[in-house]
């Protein structure tokens, strides 16, 4: 007999190599995002080692917060330094990571350290000695500011910052950092491009998918405070108590997290669930069902946040179907929910399908005029771009002109209108380049920061949402930079003065590890992937010229849906003289929205700079560009460039092959060759329509496109997603 060959003795260290290749295949797949915590090299370890032997968290068995802040310490160094800290209810010798509020602690207490200035949120980490050892010390005033300051110290692990010395306090800047999904209670997601929405409504609230947790921490530790649930093109049903049962099973998880739970309300909701006629605001049935309808939610969520609501807009029910204004509206809501502390987000993206304006004007000139009338627990949320989230537009007018109006930002993380999840474009510029837009309403420094962050008109509610791009995929985003996207959405709505490129950096090193060539090419790729969007997509100020309802593609020739401004040719205007929208004052005059210096600057050809040249200006193909070349050349330039930056993209990929696990590699790599093939088709397909219409040459060494125009007009795409 042979048996003995296959002795398990013989067949099981076979059997392990086997296991351990097949989950070491699986060990990099961008689940964890930024809580990979895998080992530091040596001397990172070496480094961190005497100084978090112990962890000291007085109270953790009973709050669920300081118990989930354990839980990540323990599983985080443990992770990067290979070894665990021991738990220990009081300090016994250096090396102690003390995490604490004065209430818990007559260490934290006796050491007199400045929280005052914190608020609930802030914390400190300090190096600190107490009686005689030394370690360091995680204070707050709350839980939820421990939490931050324990996610902050994993952070300095993650990207080897000293601890010898260590002094950092911090508090964000704005009160609500909010995700909002767009998720469907059929689990599609509007404009989700990593799989279906994670939230599982149907089997929601018996089964609880341990995603749902690793959500919370993956928010918590970047700041995110909120989320809400669901789309703002929404469901009544999800007030309905079935749903709301689903919706309480969520906060339950994330309430350890720091997380609330917020809901898009859908305004007919009276009319579609409650049986009543009606759903006009100033109707006493419909203020009474709404009153009743949020005392049921806070039975079940007693830290709901409030609701969120598109209102006549796009189709969407609204206070105007009653003759009634967005701030009668919004304060109805507001009312109902103010007995519990909740708030009211109002979204501004308004545009009348009978006004003839130009839409950019049209948000500025319904609720500008609403300044002073909202209640105050009322948000109005502004989206990034008088338009719609284009890959660049000026900053929204709004923005400083409501100055008796607590205004949101909303930004769009998932990329709807920038190559979905499969183009890489880090919007960490886009993000930064608004918000330290000078708005000059009153007068210079008036950043559209600081109008969110209440200071320059004195607000106490302040806030900044961004449309997620969250979904089942594996990787949580469809791709691994894209992780990235969420990541500075959440740091830059902790602090929106950081850099895009400091926290770049920051992502690569916990994404990829600390190889300097990683993380020089990694940044480089990330900092110029933005801007090859614009180019390849819509150079030079233009904008919405994707193909329809999809959005997927181009489709710049587009001029026959039933809404004028639903048409690419509405934006571009191109015809055999030029090209561009007139918004100064011979044309729609949208520039007069902005403060006096801004407004000129943007009104000069000259001052306003190219890349937002035919936003605010329609030129002649002749026109002479700073460049030297006239406008035509220019705009083939700029196609040309951005194909040739999402060529460098790929081969600077190439080049890290051997310092990137095989299965980010790989998918990544494979998503670079479809950015290269669909930002060629992007240019070959504009300058097809362009050149039909300018009937100028192509500039000498510029391709043809490889098609005929009427060939990129046929493209269907019946099933892309998100639609
Ligand atoms: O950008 C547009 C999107 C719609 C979206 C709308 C909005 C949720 O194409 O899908 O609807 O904006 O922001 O309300």
């Amino acid at each position: 007999m042979h048996s003995d060959v296959f002795s398990l003795s013989r067949i099981l260290p076979f059997f392990f190599a086997l296991l351990f290749a097949a989950t070491a295949a699986h060990a990099e797949d961008g689940y964890d995002l930024w809580l990979r915590y895998q080992p530091l090299e040596q001397g990172g370890r070496d480094l961190y080692r005497p100084q978090l032997r112990q962890l000291v968290i007085p109270g953790s068995e009973s709050s669920p917060t300081l118990n989930a802040i354990e839980h990540e310490l323990v599983r985080g160094v443990g992770g990067l330094l290979g070894h665990s800290p021991t738990v220990d209810g009081r300090i016994r010798g250096d090396g102690f990571v003390l995490v604490a509020t004065p209430q818990r602690s007559a260490d934290v207490r006796a050491a007199k350290l400045p929280l005052n200035a914190l608020g609930d949120e802030g914390y400190l980490i300090r190096a600190i000695t107490v009686r005689g050892y030394r370690g360091t010390v995680i204070a707050a005033n709350s839980e939820r500011g421990l939490l931050y300051g324990g996610f902050h110290l994993l952070r300095l692990l993650q990207t080897r910052t000293s601890l010898d010395e260590v002094s950092i306090s911090s508090r964000p800047r704005l009160g609500l950092r909010l995700l909002n999904h767009w998720d469907n209670l059929d689990r599609s997601v509007e404009r989700g491009y990593a799989g279906q929405s994670i939230w599982d409504w149907w089997n929601l609230p018996d089964l609880l998918d341990p995603r749902y947790t690793d959500y919370a921490r993956a928010n918590a530790a970047i700041g995110i405070n909120g989320t809400v649930l669901n789309n703002v093109n929404a469901s009544a049903y999800s007030l309905t108590p079935r749903y709301l049962a689903k919706a309480a099973a969520l906060a339950n998880v994330f309430r350890p997290y720091g997380i609330r739970v917020y809901l898009s309300a859908r305004f007919s909701a009276p009319v579609e669930i409650g049986g009543l006629k009606t759903a006009d605001p100033e109707d006493a049935g419909v203020q009474r069902w709404w009153n009743t309808k949020a005392d049921e939610i806070y039975k079940l969520i007693p830290d709901f946040g409030g609701f969120l609501v598109k209102a006549n807009s796009e189709g969407q029910p609204g206070p105007q179907d009653y003759g009634r204004s967005h701030a009668e509206g919004a304060n109805m809501l507001a009312r109902a929910l103010k007995p519990h502390g909740g708030v009211v987000m109002w979204r501004a993206f308004v545009y009348q399908q009978d006004n003839p304006d130009d839409r950019a004007k049209q948000a500025y000139s319904d609720f500008v005029p609403l300044d002073g009338q909202f209640d105050d627990n009322v948000m109005v949320q502004v989206k990034n771009g008088p338009i719609d989230f284009q890959p660049r537009e000026p900053f929204h007018p709004m923005f400083g002109a409501m100055p008796e109006t607590p205004l949101m930002m909303e930004f769009q993380i998932t990329k709807e209108y920038l190559g979905f999840a499969s183009h890489l474009a880090y919007l960490g510029p886009m993000y930064e380049e608004t918000l330290r837009a000078d708005t000059f309403a009153a007068g210079a420094g008036s950043t559209v920061a600081n109008v969110i962050d209440g200071s320059l008109y004195g607000h106490r509610l302040t806030g900044i949402a961004g449309v997620a791009n969250i979904g089942a995929a594996r990787d949580w985003t469809g791709s691994i930079f894209n992780q990235a996207n969420w990541y500075v959405f959440g740091r830059m709505a902790w602090d929106p003065r950081l850099g895009a490129e400091a926290i770049a950096r920051e992502w690569i090193k916990i994404t990829f590890g600390s190889d300097p060539q990683v993380l020089s090419i990694g940044l480089d790729m990330m900092m110029a992937s933005r801007q090859a969007v614009v180019d390849y997509m819509t150079p030079l100020g233009l904008a919405h010229l994707m193909a329809t309802g999809h959005h997927y593609g181009p489709g710049p020739w587009v001029s026959d849906l039933a809404r004028p401004e639903w048409n690419p040719t509405y934006y571009h205007r191109a015809n055999q003289y030029g090209i561009g929208f007139d918004r100064t004052r011979e044309g729609s005059n949208a520039v007069a929205q902005y403060a006096p210096r801004v407004a000129s600057r943007f009104a000069s050809r000259r001052e306003v700079g190219d890349d937002l040249l035919l936003w605010f200006h329609h030129l002649p193909w002749d026109y002479p560009m700073a460049s030297g070349r006239d406008l035509w050349q220019e705009l083939v330039y700029r196609y040309d460039r951005g194909v040739a930056t999402a060529h460098k993209l790929q081969t600077q990929w190439q080049m890290l092959e051997s310092k990137i696990d095989p299965e980010r590699f790989d998918k990544t790599a494979r998503l670079l060759a479809v950015q290269v093939r669909e930002a060629k088709w992007w240019r070959d397909a504009s300058i097809a329509y362009f050149q039909s219409v300018s009937g100028r040459a192509l500039p000498e060494g510029s391709a043809k496109p490889e098609h005929s125009l009427a060939y990129y007009q046929q493209q269907q795409f019946p099933w892309a997603p998100g639609h």
